[in-house]
């Protein structure tokens, strides 16, 4: 039993512990997240909404629209660059939830057809990311470090939250495609830290504290459309991108409604919440007092079903 992960069943069937019974997964599909965290469903995304996705992000880094509650993220390497608006220099943009456009991947009923497989019925919107990895300058900067997706988390339990990753362009280890340690999703949430990299890493980039180097890792190459959902236990990064091009996915985590808040403070996430209140301080005058938990009660939207405890 994980403490810090909620986890922990008394369930027998070999099936239904990270999946729930529904007639959407095949017995197969369901045994391979049980024993692997994550699952890739190729082609779910079509072509048009992809191009809408591209569309809308470029027009963002063009500064033609301003969605409110935005953060916009560049590489550290380019980070003291002048800056022209531009997608270039834009690597990520994080809580989309107000931009309805690109909020729509959010929505897309393929999308949420597989996220109630693992959260139930009740589904919130918890975090949105689009993610625009520029070519590597040379000093690696564009990896992302092995690291589990639940310390960015207050509530539980970790078995009713899903990512879904979806390819905007083929992505491979040229390009930096996710790479993950399939079964860690069973094990508990680490410590995490900032690695000491010689380069440089981006902020809010952390990294497992004391992996296994050794465990086996999975690159998931893709192809356009591609959507991958995995477990926010499960440890994952990508690497650093040596093509010319900018690769690009989509991303969103979704949690279920009856999940509940847990108070981060004395444990491993509690580092993490004093950076990101620090910076919500310093950017937007966000209260001092606050917690992780308020910044997520502000964000967090229903898209399915009925909003419960979150
Ligand atoms: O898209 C990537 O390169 C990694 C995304 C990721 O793991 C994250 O932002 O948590």
């Amino acid at each position: 039993m994980c403490a810090a992960a909620g986890v922990g069943s008394s369930k027998m069937s070999l099936y239904d512990t990270y999946t729930l019974d529904n007639d959407i997964l095949s017995l197969e599909q369901r045994k391979f997240y049980e024993e692997n965290g994550f699952l890739v469903i190729k082609n779910l995304v079509s072509d048009d909404d992809i191009t809408r996705f591209r569309n809308r992000f470029q027009r963002i880094c063009k500064e033609e629209v301003k969605p409110l509650g935005m953060t916009i993220m560049r590489d550290i390497s380019i980070e003291k660059s002048k800056f022209i608006p531009s997608e270039e220099l834009i690597t990520k943009v994080q809580n989309f939830h107000q931009d309805e456009e690109l909020f729509r991947y959010c929505t897309l009923p393929e999308i949420l057809k597989y996220v109630e497989c693992f959260t139930g019925p009740n589904i919130m919107v918890v975090h949105t990311m689009m993610i625009n990895k520029p070519p590597d300058s040379g000093k690696k900067t564009t990896r992302h470090p092995f690291h589990q997706d639940l310390h960015y988390f207050p509530f539980r339990p970790s078995n009713r939250i899903v990512a879904a990753w979806t390819a905007m362009e083929q992505v491979n280890r040229n390009n930096g495609c996710l790479s993950v340690l399939p079964g860690t999703h069973k094990g508990c949430l680490k410590p995490h830290g900032y690695p000491q990299w010689e380069g440089g890493v981006n902020i809010m980039y952390y990294g497992i504290q004391g992996y296994d180097e050794n465990s086996p890792r999975v690159h998931l190459e893709m192809e356009k459309g591609d959507t991958v959902f995995f477990h926010p236990l499960l440890i994952h990064g990508s690497g650093w991108n040596k093509s010319q091009g900018y690769r690009k996915a989509i991303s969103c985590h979704f949690a279920s409604a009856d999940c509940h808040y847990v108070d981060v403070k004395g444990t491993s996430q509690e580092s993490f919440e004093k950076d990101i209140l620090e910076t919500l301080h310093k950017l937007y005058g966000f209260p001092e007092g606050a917690s992780l938990k308020d910044i997520f009660r502000l964000n967090v939207q229903l898209v399915k079903g009925e909003r419960t405890n979150l």
